[in-house]
């Protein structure tokens, strides 16, 4: 398959047209279609007038996307979807699909969009009908429901589960032959993300389910949901297959996520106090080119946030998400297994058991490739190490990832100089764009780190630093430090957010 990137002029959101990125001439990109089994190689034509970068994910409905410099959010995004010949046409329906999309920063959007299908779906009472729902926006969380309908969870990440009904209205039923009413499919945007909700944002959309095509066919009763209830999909979905588990594991991390404002005044994210910088080699080729050291983490940068682990171990990644927000954290390379969640409070080592919370499943707990972790709650993931490889593991929220939610996976490091083959070009290209493909993070020998790239400090530490310095020289410049510490704490923290947020987007701007 052949995909040429472009520029394309569109109007995603009905306000204005705009420059975004398309595939062959085409935006939306047209989702691509595959079959189980099948081998897809995709050659891309890069015709953009910069570089680019792209990760897939398989699913049975699965995204491909791009992450480098924020290219996701100008639309260099397509569903793909892997048909399984086993599965019945008739359980496939005619294969409806559903994108929904909401870019807040497309120069004051104010409405989500169905991206890729018709609002307009005909259908035949009776039938049921499999709907691919990818939530392709870049920030806001979306609720999904159909007026009048049952819906059943049966897929999540590509992996099937049993049927989970999750909306029903016993009332109107599924949809009959008796009822040729129409009906809403409604997309509602959480704005639950936003530091703050534009007046005039509208944050719902809607498609229509067709059943009677006649021009005086009514609509049915529009319903409306006053507040959405918790669905843990971790507790309430359970996979038709059961694969390999343990309750042993050779290697936890314990990773934890915050927002803070760092040292240039920009509020980024962090693991461990670390934003994500990428390093001057990518850790691909350090692990490729360091013999045996490539299994030290040090080699990979401590500002790349590298988890070196060895080949077959099993590996658990406890998430504490000690922000605000809720985040979905996505492994790249893996369907990890989702074994414990915190409903109230972060993980605590002290308080025993395997992962110092009751299991709420292990014989079959649900894989996915995204967990999401709400704020001020855990999570841990569970993978076995077959994969060899670097993975990135990150916050699916395509701001955060820019602001430095992110951590990289060195998988069997030892293993891959044997198992990975890399394509010529990709060496070509690295010498086009200037840059190093063997080495360490800093593209020295050794664990000579000296010149590495290095993110922002925390703004508490270099206050600290002031701090001590202003001692050694006078009391009243300690006094004056002091009170500038006292002022930044009291500064409203909404507008600190809102000030690091224009401080963004200015930035993005200028790049
Ligand atoms: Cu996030």
């Amino acid at each position: 398959m052949l995909l040429w990137t472009t520029y394309v002029m569109a109007n995603p959101d009905g306000l204005f047209e705009r420059q975004v990125i398309g595939i062959n001439g085409q935006f939306p990109p047209p989702a691509i279609n595959v079959t189980f089994n099948d081998t897809l190689v995709i050659n891309v034509v890069n015709q953009l007038s910069e570089p680019m970068r792209t990760a897939s994910e398989w699913d049975l409905l699965y995204c491909i996307h791009g992450h480098h410099r924020g290219h996701y959010v100008d639309g260099l995004r397509a569903p793909l979807i892997v048909h399984n010949p086993l599965v019945p046409q008739a359980a496939q329906g005619s294969g409806g699909g559903i994108s929904v999309d909401f870019q807040p920063e497309w120069g004051g959007a104010r409405a989500p969009v169905w991206v890729d299908q018709p609002t307009e779906q005909h259908r035949v009472p009776g039938k049921t009908y499999r709907l691919r729902i990818i939530n392709m926006s870049a920030l806001a969380m979306f609720h999904f429901y159909i007026d009048g309908h049952e819906v059943e969870i049966i897929e999540v990440d590509g992996v099937d589960v049993e049927w989970k009904t999750v909306k029903t209205f016993p009332d109107l039923g599924r949809s009959t032959n008796e009822t040729l009413m129409n009906y809403y499919v409604h997309g509602e945007m959480d704005p639950v993300m936003f530091d703050r909700v534009p007046e005039d944002l509208v944050l719902s959309v809607r498609g229509k389910i067709v059943y009677n095509a006649s021009e005086t066919a009514p609509m049915a009763p529009v319903e409306t949901v006053v507040a959405w209830p918790s669905f843990d999909d971790g507790a309430e979905l359970v996979p038709t297959v059961p694969v390999e588990t343990t309750t042993r594991v050779d290697r936890q991390f314990v990773v934890k996520a915050t927002f803070q404002l760092m040292e240039d005044y920009v509020n980024r994210a962090l693991f461990n106090e670390v934003p994500y910088v990428a390093p001057k080699v990518p850790s691909l080729f350090t692990a490729l080119s360091m013999g045996s050291l490539a299994n030290m983490s040090e080699v990979y940068g401590k500002h790349s946030n590298p988890m070196v682990v060895p080949f077959g171990a099993w590996v658990e990644i406890v998430i504490d998400n000690d922000d605000l927000g809720t985040h979905p954290f996505h492994l790249h390379g893996h369907v990890f297994q989702v074994v414990e969640r915190t409903t109230d409070g972060l993980f605590d080592p002290s308080s025993g058991g395997g992962g110092g919370y009751p299991y709420f499943e292990t014989t079959n707990p649900l894989r996915r490739d995204t967990v999401v972790v709400p704020a001020g709650t855990s999570a841990a993931i569970r993978f076995r190490a077959l994969n060899p490889g670097v993975w990135f593991f990150h916050c699916h929220i395509e701001w955060h990832l820019e602001a430095g939610l992110a951590m990289t996976l060195i998988e069997a490091p030892e293993e891959m100089p044997r198992v990975l083959r890399v394509d010529p070009a990709h060496y070509e290209h690295c010498r086009v764009l200037g840059i190093p493909f063997q080495g360490n993070a800093a593209g020295s020998a050794g664990l000579d780190m000296r010149g590495m790239n290095v993110g922002p400090g925390l703004l508490e530490r270099k206050f600290r630093a002031k701090g001590i310095v202003a001692l050694m020289f006078s009391v009243l410049a300690a006094v004056m430090g002091l009170a500038t510490v006292v002022w930044y704490a009291h500064e409203d923290e909404a507008e600190m957010t809102e000030q690091a947020r224009q401080a963004r987007l200015q930035k993005a701007r200028q790049e």
